[in-house]
């Protein structure tokens, strides 16, 4: 367009009229879209914490982002999460840090028999540690949440009365939880939740190594009428953005994002204690699903086998060049401090 005119303050006006025509102002912004991928199925703990997230940050910044939200790998899966989000297929991911062993050298501490009694403790822990470090295998990434499953318990298809039935107990696991389960005398076969029901239905394993929630939200408890309470590690999870995407928003929407973050860590650990619960005893109702409780020799008979895997670990950390002790301590002294 031709501005044609004489007089200078008029030309001017026009201009700052015309650039504001064309510059939508702030309060009223576009909303950015964010395209937020999953890996399990909709009604499980990650896409419950999801749905959450996107109806949390538009409360605090109304209007700001349309969230757009892809469970059950849909977008992505849980294999090709991190790649996919880096490239840009989806803005925002989700990840079980187990999947990827030896890429996360410094969240795997998370993934180790350090006695969290709940999904809650362990995301806070693992939140503050986490947010209180600089952390080289997320720097190409932006964590927005990092929370955990609750600790984790045998789910089977056959009856397990005592530890010694777990001997060459074919497992479904993940990263140093599946080495905890070798640990313990079982078979385990390492593959995300989300293979996990396609591989009970087809007998490819008898049974899960996981929290109780998969029991109602997987429906596992439909081929699991059994369960043994091994109190065993938790698997740390986080939700992650873009780091081009993350750049490229606006300080207000930045700001929205982090002043979510922690509680929504937090309330996602606390949702999958709970509904572990709930879960469980509706398994209990519908399919009299049991569980086998241990006694306290055996339980510490478990922990002194699972403990084995933590040496093994702070070789594989340092050698990555984790301070591998140091932060050990670090996540002992949080846990024993939130315990009190
Ligand atoms: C988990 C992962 C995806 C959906 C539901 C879930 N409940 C517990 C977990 C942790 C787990 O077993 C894993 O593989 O991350």
């Amino acid at each position: 367009m031709i501005i044609v005119c004489c007089r200078r303050p008029i030309r001017l006006i026009l201009i700052l009229l015309l650039t504001l025509s064309l510059t939508p102002p702030a309060s009223h912004a576009a909303s950015v879209r964010l395209r937020f991928a999953n890996f399990p199925g909709a009604g499980t703990f990650p896409c419950v914490s999801m749905e959450r997230w996107a109806a949390e940050l538009d409360k605090r910044l109304p209007g700001a982002a349309v969230v757009e939200t892809f469970p059950g790998g849909t977008l992505l899966e849980a294999k090709n999460m991190v790649r996919g989000v880096m490239q840009g297929q989806a803005d925002i991911g989700c990840i079980s840090l187990a999947y990827h062993p030896g890429a996360y050298p410094f969240l795997s501490v998370f993934e180790l028999p350090l006695g969290f009694s709940s999904a809650r403790e362990a995301s806070e822990v693992m939140y503050d540690i986490f947010m209180n470090h600089e952390v080289a295998e997320t720097s190409k990434i932006k964590v927005i949440a990092l929370f955990s499953s609750a600790p984790s318990q045998v789910l089977s298809s056959k009856p397990l009365k005592s530890p010694d039935d777990l001997k060459g107990f074919v497992v479904r696991s993940s990263g140093i939880l599946a080495d905890i389960a070798a640990a313990l005398g079982a078979s385990p076969v390492s593959m995300p939740q989300s293979d996990t029901p396609e591989a009970l239905q087809k007998g490819l394993v008898q049974g899960v190594f996981t929290s109780f929630d998969v029991l109602k939200d997987y429906n596992f408890a439909e081929s699991c009428r059994y369960g043994m309470v091994t109190d065993m590690p938790v698997y740390p999870m986080i939700f992650f953005m873009n780091l081009k995407k993350w750049k490229a928003l606006s300080p207000e929407l930045q700001q929205a994002i982090m002043d979510i973050s922690r509680e929504h860590s937090l309330w996602t650990g606390e949702y999958v204690d709970t509904h572990g619960k709930e879960a469980t005893a509706w398994a209990e109702e519908t399919y009299g699903f049991t569980l086998t409780h241990l006694s306290p020799e055996q339980q510490r008979e478990l922990r002194a086998r699972a403990e084995t895997v933590v040496e093994e670990w702070v070789k594989k950390a340092e050698a990555k060049g984790i301070a591998a002790r140091e932060l050990l301590a670090e996540v002992m002294a949080a846990r024993a401090a939130l315990a009190r």
